[in-house]
C-alpha cells in the first residue's frame, strides 16, 4: 500500500470543546490514530497528523449557555484543557487547532465560495423551527422531540441518540425547543444547500464499489444503508450569531453549519502547520488521506465531506476511515451528562506515570470491531498479569541475569561449536515464532487492527519468557558458559527487539527499556531495519547494560482500583441529587390554592377494554369510591386490558369530561414515565382503597 503513495495526512476528529475528555474519546479517535502516526515515522514515512478542537455548532451554544458564558469564553476555556490534556497523556499531533481561529475561518469561507462560484449549491426559502420566547431559529440540536423511528422521546434536530437515525426537526414528533421547553412555531427563513442527491450515482461508484473490501464493515455497512436510503440535499448554513460567517452579500445572521465547517478544520490546521507547503498534503493524488473517528461520525467523513471535496474539486478523497465503535464503562454507556465517565485528566492525576498503562488497556479492548466495556477490575488485571507479569518481568529478569552472569555486559554470541545442537535447536523454534508475531505485529498495523498488533508485539515478550523457561540460564551457567552467553545475548536480542516494537503502542515503555539497555546508536540504525523489514534487533556485544535496572510496571493495588470505583458511584449519586435542584420544572408555577382544586383519589379498575381504532386507549370502568365511571386512558401501549383488572390506580375525579373516540372520559389515570419510556401506573404503597383522598 505505501508504495502506491508518497505521504500521508493523517486526521483525528475534532472534538467539540464542550467538555473534558474521556476514555472513550480516546479509545474511539486519538489512541489508535497515535499509534498509527508513530508506527509510520518510525517507518520513516512523510506522514503529518492534524487535529484540534471544533468550536461551533450547537453543542456549544447550549454549553456556554448553561454555564452563563459567551461562547468564546466557553471554548477559550475548553480548548485549553483539551489541548494540555492530550500533551499530558503523548497524543503526538503535529498540530491542535481550534476552529475559531481567522486561517480557518478563511479555508472554509473560501471553500464555500468555491462551490458557491461553480453553482453547486442551492438557495432555498422554507419554514424552520424558530422559539418565540428566546428569538432564535431551531435547527439542529436546539429542538428535541420523539423519534419517528423508535420513539425516543428526546431525539435532538439532527439525530437520534438511541436508534442513530440521522433526522431533520420537521421529522420529530412533539417537537419543543431545546431552551426554552416551548413548542415551537414555524417561520420562513432563506438557507444554502449542499445537493448531496446529486452526489449519489458517484458515491455508489466510489465508495459503494471502490471500497467495499479494503473499507471496515461497519464503516462500510453504515455508509451503504444511508445511501440505499436515498440522500437528499442538505442545508449548509444556520441562522445563529456564533460560527463562520456566511461569506455572500446579505447574508447577515447566517453562519456555516457546524458539520460544513468543522472537517474544513483539517484543512485549516494543515495550512497552519505547513504554511506554503500545506497543498500536497491535500491536493496531491500521491497523498494518502486517512480519518480517524467515532461511529457517530462516519456518515459526515464517508458520505458528504467526501462530497464536499469532490465538489470542490482540487481536493483528493480520504484514502481510509477505520471508525471504531463505541467504548462502555462498568456495563453502562459513557455519559457526560450523568457524569458516567473516566476523565482523562482526572486518571492522569489519580495515577502519574501510568500513561502506557491506559494505553495498553484501551488498546487491548479497543472497540474495532465491536461496542466494548471498560471495567476498573479489567485494568487492574490487564496491567498486573501483562504488563507487570509478562513485559515487566521479562526485561527485568534479562537485565538482572545479565548483571549476575557478565557484569551488565552483554555477552558474546559465541561460536557454533561451543553451543549444543539442542540449544541451536530451541533457538530456531523461538526465532521462527517471533519471526511470525513480528509480521503479524506489522500486517495488523498496515490494516488497523491495533489490537491484534498489540497483542503479537506482547507475544515477542511472551516468547521471550518462554527462551528464558526453556534454557534456564541460571542452572546452565556454573557448567557451560558459553551457552548461558548464547541464552543471554538471544534474550537481549528479544528485549531489544521489544523496546522498538513497543513503541508505537507503549512509547514511554519503549523510553525505558532503551535507557536500561544504555541502548545507543546501534539501536537506532537496526530499529530502521525493523521498521521496514520486521528484523530482530541484534543488540552490540560489548555494550554494558544499567546496573539497577528499575521495574518497567508496578502492580495496581486493590486499593486503586477500590478508589476509582467510589469515584465512579461518587458522581453517579452527586449527578441525581444535583439534576435534582438544577431541573427547571416544565410548567409555570401554581400556587397550593391551584393545586387544592384537583380532586386525586386512589380507585380500583373493574373492567378494562381496547377502544375500537385507537392503538393507545383503554376503556376502564373504575370504582373511585365515589361512583364508578368510564376513563380512558392512554396506556393501551403499556398494559393490556387484562393486566388492569383489579388494578389500584389514582385518579383526577373532577377533571371535566373530555370525548375522545366518540367516548366520553371522566377523569384521568396517573402515570409516570421510566427512563425506557415505559409507563408505570402512580399507586399508594400501602392499603388505601377506592374513594383515599390524595393530598
Ligand atoms: N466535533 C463531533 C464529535 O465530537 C464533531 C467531530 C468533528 S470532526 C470534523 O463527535
Ligand atoms: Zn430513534
Amino acid at each position: 500500500m505505501s508504495k502506491k503513495f508518497k505521504r500521508t495526512t493523517v486526521t483525528a476528529a475534532l472534538p467539540y470543546a464542550n467538555g473534558p475528555l474521556h476514555i472513550g474519546h480516546i479509545a474511539g479517535a486519538y489512541l489508535p490514530s497515535d499509534i498509527y502516526v508513530r508506527y509510520l515515522r518510525l517507518k520513516g514515512e512523510d506522514v503529518i497528523y492534524v487535529c484540534g478542537s471544533d468550536e461551533h455548532g450547537v453543542a456549544i451554544q447550549i454549553g456556554a449557555r448553561k454555564e452563563g458564558v459567551t461562547p468564546r469564553a466557553f471554548v477559550d476555556k475548553y480548548h485549553e484543557l483539551m489541548k494540555q490534556t492530550f500533551r499530558s497523556f503523548g497524543i503526538s499531533f503535529d498540530i491542535y487547532s481550534r476552529t475559531s481561529k481567522p486561517i480557518h475561518y478563511q479555508t472554509a469561507q473560501d471553500f464555500f465560495t468555491n462551490i458557491y462560484r461553480k453553482g453547486i449549491l442551492r438557495e432555498e426559502t422554507s419554514e424552520q423551527y424558530f422559539d418565540e420566547q428566546e428569538g432564535i431559529f431551531l435547527a439542529d440540536r436546539y429542538i428535541v422531540g420523539t423519534c419517528p423511528v423508535c420513539g425516543y422521546e428526546r431525539a435532538y434536530g439532527d439525530q437520534c441518540e438511541k436508534c442513530g437515525s440521522s433526522l431533520s426537526p420537521k421529522q420529530l414528533l412533539n417537537p419543543r425547543s431545546a431552551v426554552s421547553g416551548k413548542a415551537p412555531v414555524l417561520r420562513p427563513t432563506r438557507h444554502w444547500y449542499f445537493p448531496l442527491d446529486e452526489f449519489e450515482s458517484w458515491l455508489r461508484e466510489w465508495l459503494l464499489k471502490g471500497h467495499a473490501h479494503d473499507w471496515k464493515t461497519n464503516v462500510y455497512g453504515q455508509c451503504k444503508s444511508w445511501i440505499e436510503q436515498g440522500l437528499q440535499a442538505r442545508s449548509i448554513t444556520r441562522d445563529m450569531d456564533w460560527g463562520v460567517p456566511v461569506p455572500l452579500p446579505d447574508a447577515e445572521g447566517k453562519v456555516l453549519y457546524v458539520w460544513f465547517d468543522a472537517p474544513i478544520g483539517y484543512i485549516s490546521a494543515t495550512r497552519e502547520l505547513k504554511g506554503d507547503d500545506w497543498e500536497k498534503y491535500w491536493k496531491d493524488p500521491e497523498t494518502r488521506l486517512i480519518h480517524f473517528i467515532g461511529k457517530d461520525n462516519i456518515v459526515f467523513h464517508c458520505i458528504i465531506f467526501p462530497a464536499m471535496l469532490k465538489a470542490e474539486g482540487s481536493f483528493i478523497l480520504p484514502d481510509n476511515v477505520p471508525a471504531n465503535e463505541f467504548l462502555n464503562l462498568e456495563g453502562d454507556k459513557i455519559s457526560t451528562s450523568r457524569n458516567h465517565a473516566v476523565w482523562l485528566h482526572e486518571y492522569l492525576n489519580d495515577f502519574p506515570g501510568r500513561r502506557d498503562e491506559l494505553r495498553y488497556v484501551l488498546t487491548s479492548i479497543a472497540p474495532e470491531t465491536k461496542d466494548a466495556d471498560f471495567t476498573w477490575k479489567d485494568y487492574q488485571q490487564r496491567v498486573n498479569s501483562e504488563l507487570v507479569g509478562i513485559l515487566g518481568n521479562f526485561v527485568n529478569r534479562v537485565l538482572v541475569l545479565t548483571g549476575k552472569y557478565f557484569n551488565h555486559a552483554i555477552p558474546a554470541l559465541g561460536h557454533a561449536g561451543a553451543i549444543s545442537v539442542r540449544l541451536e535447536n530451541t533457538w530456531q523454534d523461538i526465532n521462527t515464532e517471533l519471526n511470525r508475531s513480528i509480521a503479524a505485529m506489522l500486517a495488523a498495523l498496515d490494516e488497523f487492527r491495533f489490537r491484534e498488533a498489540q497483542f503479537q508485539m506482547m507475544n515477542i515478550a511472551r516468547l521471550g519468557n518462554k527462551w528464558l523457561a526453556d534454557t534456564e540460564p541460571w542452572k546452565r551457567h556454573a557448567e557451560n558458559e558459553a551457552e548461558s552467553a548464547f541464552i543471554l545475548n538471544r534474550a537481549l536480542c528479544i528485549t531489544a527487539t521489544l523496546a522498538v516494537a513497543c513503541e508505537p503502542f507503549l512509547p514511554d515503555t519503549a523510553a525505558k527499556i532503551r535507557e536500561q539497555l544504555n541502548a545507543g546508536k546501534w539501536l537506532e540504525a537496526k530499529a530502521a531495519d525493523f521498521w521496514k523489514s520486521g528484523e530482530l534487533v541484534v543488540p552490540e556485544q560489548g555494550t554494558s547494560v544499567q546496573q539497577k535496572p528499575q521495574l518497567l510496571f508496578l502492580p495496581v493495588p486493590d486499593e486503586d482500583i477500590e478508589k476509582q470505583l467510589a469515584k465512579l458511584r461518587k458522581k453517579d449519586t452527586a449527578m441525581q441529587q444535583n439534576n435534582h435542584v438544577s431541573i427547571k420544572p416544565a410548567k409555570e408555577q401554581v400556587t397550593i390554592d391551584d393545586f387544592l382544586k384537583l380532586d386525586i383519589r386512589v380507585g380500583k379498575v373493574l373492567t378494562a377494554e381496547r377502544v375500537e381504532k385507537s392503538n393507545k386507549l383503554l376503556k376502564l370502568l373504575v370504582d373511585t369510591g365515589l361512583d364508578q365511571r368510564i376513563i380512558l386512558s392512554g396506556i393501551a401501549q403499556h398494559f393490556a386490558p387484562e393486566e388492569m383488572v383489579g388494578k389500584t390506580v389514582t385518579l383526577v375525579v373532577n377533571l371535566a369530561p373530555r370525548k375522545m373516540m366518540g367516548i366520553e372520559s371522566q377523569g384521568m389515570i396517573l402515570t409516570a414515565e421510566g427512563p425506557d419510556g415505559k409507563l408505570y401506573l402512580l399507586r399508594p404503597d400501602g392499603e388505601a382503597g377506592p374513594g383515599a383522598m390524595i393530598s
